[in-house]
């Protein structure tokens, strides 16, 4: 998803705001206005259900939409290293930057690939539009199929993401015609729903959640401006305070923490399925998906039992299972994906490395009482944990999460501080009352 790039305010006292992108005047939306999405002031819905009804493939605009003279649309193929790389490059210059433009996220092209060619995935949904003179990629917007639960329903859906209009094209309406185009492009797939994230509040949030960080390589991040040094503390004492151990604990042979592998996929998507049934929403995954999202993005070179504090080549995604050493039955597993930034106009740091929590599980969830007992935050602390150290030996400065799930449950204690900037998530031709039910409104208790 599109996790849009914060830094660090309140809980360790950082820098100047950057919840600027989410005081857009919600009064006036002359494209959103038109699409099938809940409008501002809507009454709350009772029952949930679309908002368009679906329609045959012929009843659908047969041609793209008309781009302004001087652009084309351009059939980008992910396959050719060369306009893969292209795309990397007006993402790198152009993707979503911190109000005062002092980060921009940074996407590799291996992130790129597994991100937009998960199974199944359509070629002709990766929209591109260049210059028709000088073939110049200058806009870029892709969907990708998923199997998305909302609250009873099951829906055939896609996940719109990586948005995004070169800078000197800005304000030119361009974004609403990539959108078009990709809404047209998924009709005539069949797919008449959409899952989608911004920073920016649009028509209208069925859940908004915050950004967290862990502040792992604090010299760092106080001297690119990440975090603040709070009034009441040292440099010293913040670094002495963020330190986390430098071995993982569950990795201890009694404990069973382990690589995940390949063998692993049929039980972990059995476990994440079932830990994600206690949440109102959740993506539904197939064995072969559940490869791709936890293991393909691993890049190359061999599972080692070092392979925790040397990252691989290209690797993009972290995934590790814990196995209970005596029935070898995958009780737990956690992930979490890379996802540098460029340190804009920095004279030392040009890269701030971010690792993102992705998913994870425990069968603890599932034993009566765990929650309120507290046996499942303690097991997510010791999980989470472990993810810090592997994050922290991988070289990361940073590890973000957001209020869902059950992340309110460990965020304070293993010393997450609350950043400004905030996530929307929103459905596109569905109608359902506030996500609650994600534990994604609101802060840490
Ligand atoms: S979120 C990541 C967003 N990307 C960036 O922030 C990258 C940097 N910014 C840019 O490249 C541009 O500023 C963008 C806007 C491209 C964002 N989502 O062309 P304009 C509306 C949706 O003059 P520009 C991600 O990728 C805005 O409210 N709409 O503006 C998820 C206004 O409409 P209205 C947005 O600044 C994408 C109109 O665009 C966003 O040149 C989900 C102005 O157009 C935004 N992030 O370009 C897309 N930002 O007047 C929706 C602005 O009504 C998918 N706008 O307020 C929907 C489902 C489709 C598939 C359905 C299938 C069934």
């Amino acid at each position: 998803m599109a996790l849009e790039q914060m830094k660090i305010k309140e809980v360790l006292q950082g820098t100047s705001g950057i919840g600027g992108k989410n005081k857009k005047d919600t009064g006036s939306h002359k494209f959103w206005g038109t699409q099938p999405v809940p409008q501002f002031g809507e009454e709350a819905p009772t029952g949930d259900g679309w908002i368009e009804p679906p329609k045959r493939r012929e009843e659908f605009r047969q041609e793209p939409y008309p781009l302004p003279k001087d652009f084309e649309w351009f059939p980008i193929d992910l396959e050719d290293p060369a306009q893969l790389r292209e795309l990397y490059e007006l993402l790198s210059a152009n993707y979503v930057e911190d109000d005062d433009a002092s980060f921009r996220f940074q996407y590799s092209a291996e992130f790129l690939k597994w991100a937009l060619q998960p199974p199944g995935y359509r070629k002709e949904w990766h929209v591109a539009v260049r210059v028709a003179s000088n073939k110049k990629l200058v806009a870029f917007i892709a969907a990708v199929p998923i199997k998305l639960r909302v609250r009873d329903h099951m829906l055939n859906a896609c996940e719109v993401n990586f948005i995004c209009v070169h800078k000197k094209l800005r304000s030119k309406r361009l974004a609403p015609v990539l959108i078009k185009e990709v809404t047209r492009r998924c009709n005539l797939g069949g797919i008449f729903q959409a899952l989608y994230t911004a920073g920016v509040v649009l028509p209208t949030p069925v859940a908004t959640c915050r950004y967290y960080h862990r502040c792992l390589k604090i010299n760092k991040l106080v001297n690119i401006r990440f975090v603040g040094v709070p009034q009441n503390m040292t440099l010293a004492r913040m670094i002495r305070l963020n330190k986390v151990p430098e071995r993982p604990r569950l990795l201890e042979p009694q404990h069973g923490l382990r690589e995940m592998e390949d063998k692993d996929i049929p039980e972990v998507t059995a476990l994440y399925e079932k830990f994600m049934k206690r949440f109102d929403t959740a993506l539904q995954f197939t064995e072969e998906e559940a490869r791709h999202h936890f293991l393909s993005g691993r890049g190359t070179g061999p599972s080692t039992k070092d392979s925790w504090k040397t990252p691989r080549e290209g690797q993009v995604v972290w995934a590790y299972v814990v196995e209970d050493p005596k029935t070898h039955k995958i009780t737990d597993f956690f992930s979490f994906y890379s996802l540098p930034s460029t340190v804009i106009d920095h004279p030392k740091h040009n890269l701030l490395n971010a690792a993102y929590l992705m998913y994870y599980a425990t069968d603890v969830a599932f034993q009566d009482g765990a929650e309120q007992s507290g046996r499942l935050k303690k097991r997510l602390e010791e999980l989470i944990g472990d993810a810090l150290v592997i994050a922290d030996q991988s070289n990361f400065d940073v590890f973000n999460a957001l209020t869902l799930m059950d992340n309110c449950l460990f965020l304070q204690d293993l010393k997450f501080g609350g950043g400004d900037g905030m996530l929307n998530f929103y459905l596109f031709n569905w109608r359902t009352s506030p996500l609650a039910g994600i534990k994604a409104i609101g802060d840490v208790p």
